[in-house]
């Protein structure tokens, strides 16, 4: 029972959230798409308290883009397509450093974009690495693999440090609570493809409009 513990954190529903965010179209909602970072979020937040400054900058952006989903415009909000097409319209989006726009959905949405290729990379690292890998090795380097080209020095510095602290590959897994060793890899094989899906069409919409420099 310990297993399948419902206390919130469960990876495999997690993931589950995050395979939800393609409807008919291969349009990305967003409504699900940050219920899966919340998830990630509560995972995080039993990973112990050095890691409350990555979590609080999360939640940060789960609730910029919250206000725009209760906002005036939230139904521009539905799908990361319709928001990148209405705030493009709309002359929303700040291509530049130091003005005085508000914050956009679309560099907000970036940030999780780019977090969303670490867990990527990181989840992959877990499932390949074999019993004896070092998660700490693993987390760093899916995180030099993307987020570190997007970070200032102290940031790198204090992410590193932290990695320093993470259990082994076993604790991983018991914490994820789906189960044993084995179904946690066939649960991430299962699970990648979908997020990298996400990732791949979030990227081209990106690409195709320019914003994957966001400020
Ligand atoms: C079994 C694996 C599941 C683990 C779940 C972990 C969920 C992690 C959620 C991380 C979300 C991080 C969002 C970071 C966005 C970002 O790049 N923000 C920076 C730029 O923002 P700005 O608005 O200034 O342009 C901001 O400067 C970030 C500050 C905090 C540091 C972020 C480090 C992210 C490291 C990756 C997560 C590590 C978690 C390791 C635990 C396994």
């Amino acid at each position: 029972a310990m297993a399948y513990g419902d206390d919130g954190h469960n990876l495999r529903e997690v993931l589950a959230t995050f395979k939800s965010c393609l409807d008919e179209k291969s349009e990305i909602l967003m409504d699900p798409y940050l219920a899966g970072w919340k998830g990630l979020v509560r995972f995080l937040n039993t990973m112990g308290t050095i890691f409350t400054f990555v979590s609080k900058d999360a939640v940060a952006k789960i609730q910029i883009m919250e206000e725009f989903r209760s906002g005036p415009h939230k139904e521009s909000y539905r799908t990361l397509q319709s928001m990148v097409s209405y705030e493009m319209a709309n002359n929303l989006v700040d291509m530049k450093k130091n003005t005085e726009r508000p914050v956009s959905g679309c560099r907000t949405i970036l940030r999780l974009h780019r977090a969303l290729l670490w867990l990527q990379l990181f989840l992959e690292g877990l499932r390949t690495g074999g019993a004896d890998c070092k998660t700490s090795v693993v987390c760093t380097d899916s995180y030099n693999a993307s987020l570190a080209n997007y970070h200032p020095w102290i940031i790198r510095k204090a992410t590193t440090i932290a990695f320093c602290t993470l259990p082994n590959r076993e604790a991983f897994f018991e914490n994820m609570k789906v189960g044993s060793n084995e179904e946690a890899v066939e649960m991430l094989g299962e699970a990648l493809p979908h997020i990298k899906k996400l990732y791949d069409i979030t990227q081209e919409l990106y690409s195709q409009h320019k914003l994957l420099d966001l400020p």
